[in-house]
């Protein structure tokens, strides 16, 4: 009788303080900040709650000579790979962020519970920088000019397109370790700046220093570039203005 009566209490306490867990998460986890803003990659939704790695939009070879085929094949299929395995891990060990769209969570790492936190950061904004950094870039044949209004506001900002590449090359060359670097636009003004984040942070997020839209970026881990360029960082970021896709470029500044 009193062992019945403690396992039934047992029971109940348990329940209770799973049901107390599931709500506290759940109110903790304000998606406010993104919910007015289109998403940009909407593509990258889940898809019965997984995350699936996109295919690249062009063939592995597509960016030779300035990106090669070896870096395209390793780079998309086994470290962007990775990331979308990992985050898929991350999201199904918390009940709640399952299925929630990837902009969603990397605009919000801040509120994310502290167990999946940095797991989400990482892996999540691997999965959204690769995804965005594939779209960003397109063979030598079909790359356009900026759209008037890009190159509006790229010549406000640094008076003309090669003092903004001369400008970003910098940044790029300079960011320490791995990470990324940025142009990215106020979503209020429309003004351009050019951003620099670690590992897989990016200006989406909550967390980063400078927050905006990014409407172009570039990898500059070494696994982005060494096969072909080694230690020449120069070289890769230099080469990497044969292959950018301004027609997406000037969409994503066009779009709110
Ligand atoms: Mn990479």
């Amino acid at each position: 009788m009193k062992s019945d009566n403690n396992t039934s209490r047992r029971a109940f306490i348990k329940k209770g303080a799973a049901a107390a867990l599931s709500v506290s998460v759940l109110s903790s986890f304000d998606l406010k900040a993104f919910s007015n803003t289109t998403p940009m990659l909407p593509e990258l939704n889940s898809i019965e709650g997984e995350f699936e790695l996109p295919p690249l939009p062009y063939d592995y070879n597509a960016l030779e000579p300035h990106i090669d085929t070896m870096t395209m094949m390793i780079h998309h299929d086994k470290h962007h790979a990775t990331y979308v395995q990992k985050l898929n891990e991350a999201v199904a060990q918390v009940p709640g962020l399952k299925g929630r769209p990837l902009e969603e969570l990397i605009t919000n790492v801040s509120s994310l519970p502290e167990t999946v936190r940095n797991a989400v950061r990482n892996h999540g904004g691997g999965h959204w920088n690769h995804s965005f950094f594939w779209n960003l870039m397109a063979p030598n044949a079909t790359t356009k000019n900026a759209s008037d209004k890009l190159s509006q506001a790229v010549k406000t900002g640094w008076k003309d397109m090669d003092s903004f590449k001369a400008e970003f090359n910098k940044a790029a060359t300079g960011v320490f370790g791995s990470g990324w670097a940025w142009l990215v636009k106020d979503r209020q003004s429309g003004a351009l700046s050019i951003v620099t984040t670690p590992n897989q942070d990016n200006p989406l997020m909550d967390i980063s220093g400078q927050r905006g839209k990014p409407i172009l970026g570039i990898d500059v881990w070494e696994h982005a570039y060494y096969l072909k360029y080694q230690n020449k960082r120069a070289d890769y970021v230099a080469a990497f203005w044969n292959v950018v896709n301004w027609e997406q470029v000037s969409k994503w500044y066009e779009e709110a």
